[in-house]
């Protein structure tokens, strides 16, 4: 039934939030949605779920070959999707729409070291771009010597009763191996489908292809299927970990399963990733510890008055800080500035996406990036 999981109050404002979905495409972070659809979190937050397991992310640096090294990248990569896409799910009950972060807002978070993960992993995290809104990321493990970097947007757009969300940016991965030589993975992400709408109850599933392209070669091919195919399981993958043209006689390796749970390898049976055992959230500093550019401060209030359902707050500490941005610009552009980035530099065409991205014919073939400038808060 309609809005079925929708509070009785607010039962026609989410029947004209989906009417007006359907003549809608592009920004959907603007839209003005009905309180119960809100999430307290805003989207500079949501590059930790690719850390959430900071041992697989640390292992990576152990794989002896370039093969088991590609094998290690996939299965920490697969194992970070339950965290991205079914998280607001286990945690609110449904897919909920993020704050629409403000331009230069920034999150730092740490993961702790440990023997198993042989140093600290940080997180910076900052608001590149507003409109549209791009969220730039960098995650490392220093003594490890693997770094992840990358940016995220999103193209949304309505069909059949979903939304469906085409993921702009990518990610790179580098790891400094022994030997004193890097090897890079280039990451392209999924599409995904956000079904549930009509009912007031959204999920996320994955569709199509994404990539893990090494420089030594190896390629990742990760298909994305809902129930009904494969294996007729909702979140179903299966991932193909090709050698490169120069190698003759390797066999690919075939990995199949859902994301939410476990996989196999199907040429020796054996589990390939399973995280039905427990994750650990980032851990980040007290809020009156943080700057006022800072994510959880910055939205203190807004974040408060969703949690309590005090919606009315909530709406004016929200207008409050878009009057500011609002006005921010206004002096930027009548003195003739514009915002400084503080974290990232914007390049037009990142050169790993363009080198790697050509072995597997990435589209489009170049892609534009956000160089790191080395001065998080971490040393
Ligand atoms: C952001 C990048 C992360 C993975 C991820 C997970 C959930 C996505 C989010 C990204 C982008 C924003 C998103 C969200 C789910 C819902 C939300 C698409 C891709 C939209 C803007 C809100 C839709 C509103 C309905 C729920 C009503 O690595």
């Amino acid at each position: 039934q309609a809005g079925e999981a929708v509070p009785a109050a607010q039962k026609s404002s989410w029947t004209s939030f989906v009417k007006s979905l359907a003549s809608f495409s592009g920004d959907l972070s603007s839209m003005t949605a009905p309180p119960f659809i809100l999430s307290p979190t805003s989207l500079t937050e949501f590059p930790a779920y690719w850390c959430e397991r900071p041992e697989l992310f640390a292992a990576i640096a152990d794989g002896k070959t370039e093969e088991e090294r590609s094998l290690i990248v996939l299965k920490w990569f697969i194992s970070t999707l339950k965290g991205q896409y079914t998280s607001r799910n286990e945690s609110m009950g449904s897919e909920k729409k993020p704050l629409n972060p403000v331009l230069g807002e920034l999150f730092y978070g740490s993961w702790p070291s440990n023997a198993a993960r042989g140093g600290e992993t940080t997180l910076v995290v900052e608001q590149v771009s507003h409109h549209p809104p791009i969220t730039a990321y960098r995650i490392a493990n220093t003594a490890k010597g693997v770094v992840l970097a990358g940016h995220n947007a999103q193209k949304t757009s309505f069909s059949a009763g979903s939304i469906i969300v085409k993921q702009v940016g990518h990610a790179v991965l580098t790891v400094s191996l022994p030997s004193g030589q890097t090897e890079e993975y280039l990451i392209t992400l999924p599409r995904l489908r956000i079904d549930g709408i009509w009912y007031g109850s959204p999920y996320i599933e994955l569709a199509e292809t994404s990539y893990i392209q090494s420089s030594s070669g190896w390629l990742s091919t990760i298909e994305y299927k809902g129930k009904g195919y494969f294996s007729g399981k909702s979140h179903s993958f299966k991932a193909t970990v090709t050698p490169p043209a120069q190698i003759s006689g390797v066999q690919p390796h075939v990995i199949e399963g859902t994301w939410h749970t476990t996989s196999k390898d199907l040429k020796t049976s054996a589990t390939f990733h399973d995280v039905t055992t427990s994750k650990e959230e980032v851990s980040v500093a007290e809020i009156d510890q943080q700057s006022e550019w800072e994510s959880r401060r910055l939205w203190h209030g807004v974040a408060k008055g969703i949690r309590e359902g005090d919606f009315e707050s909530a709406a004016k500490d929200k207008s409050r800080i878009e009057n500011e941005q609002r006005q921010r610009r206004k002096d930027e552009a009548a003195a003739g500035t514009t915002w400084q980035l503080k974290h990232f530099v914007h390049i037009d065409s990142d050169p790993v996406y363009e080198r790697l991205g050509k072995l597997f014919k990435a589209n489009p073939p170049t892609e534009d990036g956000y160089d790191y400038q080395n001065n998080g808060p971490y040393s």
